[in-house]
């Protein structure tokens, strides 16, 4: 199991600069805006404001790069790795040539980074996954990397609807039996632990 001891924000990457080779392993952060990748970001690295959450949606128009420490049982020295928080997509009033950037530079950072070991597909638990999450999924599955979805939110909906919204996930992204689609909440923290064993198995 991972505790995190530390995480800074190390790399901001806009649209135009070229992503940096890191040293570590790189676990990336993908959905659409307003999904609650910032608050999963800061609930996983126990963290009130390192990514900055909004009601405000939209707002993210970079590739942010947070190094990591964490201690770890499986070994005796402390564990580095890079979450990749990638912006988030699918915002009715970006404009259109806006939109239009988001894709390339998701492929591009897929294509080219060399440390990059899991992609984490973030979906709200109580809505349909959009064409832009499914174009996220097969991006994933395209690049050779195993996907893992998480599905957001999880406290807004009744424990007895949980395992109806998880199948239609799996059911719209086509994602097969192997595929973790997990149920998390930032604001009980529900999935936090399982989703760190998970990351734990990318890593090293
Ligand atoms: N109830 C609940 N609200 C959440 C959860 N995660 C995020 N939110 C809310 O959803 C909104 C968007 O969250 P944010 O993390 O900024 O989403 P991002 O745009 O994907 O980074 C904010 O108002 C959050 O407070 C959660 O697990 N449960
Ligand atoms: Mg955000």
């Amino acid at each position: 199991m991972l505790t995190v001891k530390n995480a800074e924000l190390d790399t901001v990457c806009g649209i135009t600069s070229k992503f940096p080779k890191t040293e570590f392993s790189e676990l990336a952060f993908a959905g659409r805006s307003n999904v609650g990748k910032s608050s999963l970001i800061n609930a996983l690295l126990n963290r009130k404001k390192l990514a900055r959450t909004s009601s405000e949606p939209g707002k993210t128009r970079t590739v942010n790069y947070y190094k990591v420490r964490c201690g770890s049982d499986r070994s005796e020295e402390d564990v580095f790795f890079y979450l990749v928080d990638l912006p988030g997509y699918g915002y009715a009033r970006t404009s259109m040539e806006e939109r239009a950037k988001w894709g390339p530079m998701i492929e591009k950072y897929l294509r080219m980074s060399d440390t990059l070991r899991c992609v984490v597909l973030l979906v709200d638990i109580r809505h349909d996954p959009t064409a832009d999450d499914r174009q996220m999924y097969d991006w994933i599955v395209s690049a050779d990397l195993k996907p893992v979805v998480v599905a957001t939110k999880a406290d807004k909906i009744k424990r007895s609807q949980l395992d109806k919204q998880i199948k239609n996930i799996r059911t719209i992204l086509k994602a097969n039996k192997d595929v973790k689609i997990l149920p998390f909440s930032a604001e009980t923290k529900q999935g936090r632990e399982e989703l760190l064993e998970l990351l734990e198995g990318f890593i090293g």
